[in-house]
């Protein structure tokens, strides 16, 4: 059997997005209003440009389902682009700094950046959010719960409570255009938004995407390829414009003595029949991952996003044509798309969580799947007796 993986295609002005998932069980039923609710989200928050205005992004499921169920082949969803012109979109001669646009010229030797833009552009996450949103359709059936939302925007900075429910921080989350679960810090995201923008500028922020519900035991220490931290970072990082990635502490480490760094662990005998096995931690500076593997605790992963690289003032650059040093290129585009890119971070989370649950409790249908997770709660409720 395949293990779960994804692959995308399209160009921000094609016909579609493509997402091409494969591996999962069959039996299990697909959540359409999460997939849907979830690519609305992505074209949302404050600072996203001409183009959301245009499309309405909307999943068609072209394979793998049978009355709304998988059936253990392949699935495809398409994602059709309103603003469909790419042969009509006019040449990119003067590269934006940030973007793309020269590295994959001198690539695909071209002086035409479009040629590179297309591809590169934010565009393609329609087709992360959807593969991940149809992904979530597995967790959702064994009570493991997301939740992504932005904790800073140009250098303001929310304040969470990591206590709060997976429902509450959602709650509060959607509660307003940044996407920021602090509703003053949120206020103050958004002002500063409005200010870039009539500074001619782009502004980028920190994204946080919490884990909870899942099972201890999550990736593995035993291959580098199967570490689940690594898998994240590798995951998070590929997304546009994130240039950094952090798990539970972060870069924090470094600079704290051990004592300040790592977790106590309690025993609480009331938790073991919940996931942790009763195993609680006093702090989850680990960010939920020892030795590349869940360790019960909530899984916390934090991006950093550049801001956007095309800017309404332009940048210096050069013309590939002449050589001759000009403002960069400007095309139509987002202030601050940190918001929406909370919502493509989370549902890339989300793929790899499945990834490894079905990893750990592989089958070809739902009820194997539930039988081998089911199998290892019973046998873990019996550890050390
Ligand atoms: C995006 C679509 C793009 C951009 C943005 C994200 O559409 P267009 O280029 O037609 O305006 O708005 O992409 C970028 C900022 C980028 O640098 O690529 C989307 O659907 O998210």
């Amino acid at each position: 059997m395949a293990s779960l993986s994804y692959k995308t295609a399209g160009e921000s002005h094609g016909r579609s997005l493509i997402a091409l998932v494969e591996g999962l069980p069959a039996g299990i039923r697909v959540d359409h209003d999460l997939l849907n609710g979830e690519l609305r989200r992505r074209q949302g928050g404050y600072g996203r440009g001409g183009r959301m205005k245009i499309e309405k992004d909307k999943a068609i499921v072209l394979s793998g389902l049978r009355n709304g169920m998988t059936i253990g082949s392949p699935v495809a969803i398409q994602i059709e682009n309103k603003d469909f012109r790419i042969d009509k979109a006019p040449p990119v001669h003067r590269p934006r700094p940030g973007h793309a646009d020269l590295a994959g010229s001198l690539k695909w030797l071209t002086t035409d950046c479009r040629e590179t833009l297309e591809r590169a552009s934010a565009r393609e996450t329609v087709a992360r959010v959807a593969a991940g949103a149809l992904a979530r359709s597995v967790l959702g059936e064994f009570g493991i719960e997301l939740a992504g939302y932005v904790v800073a925007i140009g250098g303001v900075n929310a304040s969470v409570d990591h206590n709060a429910s997976v429902v509450e921080l959602r709650a509060a989350r959607d509660a307003n255009q940044a996407y920021c679960p602090d509703a003053a810090a949120a206020k103050q995201m958004i002002a500063a938004i409005r200010k870039s923008k009539q500074d001619k500028d782009t502004l980028g922020g920190v994204i946080e995407v919490q884990v909870r519900g899942h099972p201890p035991g999550l990736g593995s220490c035993m291959r580098w390829q199967d570490k689940l931290d690594g898998r994240l970072m590798r995951a998070v990082a590929s997304v546009q414009a994130i240039k950094g990635v952090e798990i539970g502490m972060g870069f924090g480490v470094a600079a704290a003595p051990g004592s300040k760094v790592h977790d106590p662990i309690d025993y609480a005998p009331e938790l073991c029949d919940t996931p942790c096995m009763g195993f609680v931690r006093r702090s989850n500076n680990a960010g939920g991952i020892e030795g590349g593997m869940t360790n019960g605790a909530p899984v916390v992963v934090r991006a950093a996003m550049k801001p956007i690289s095309t800017l309404l003032q332009g940048m210096d650059s050069v013309n590939l044509n002449t050589k001759t040093a000009e403002r960069s290129d400007y095309e139509r585009s987002d202030v601050c798309a940190v918001p929406a890119a909370s919502v493509v971070v989370e549902n890339v989370v989300a793929f790899e969580i499945t990834r490894v649950f079905l990893e750990k409790f592989a089958g070809d249908t739902r009820r194997e799947v539930r039988a081998a997770y089911e199998s290892y709660l019973k046998e873990a409720g019996t550890l050390g007796n």
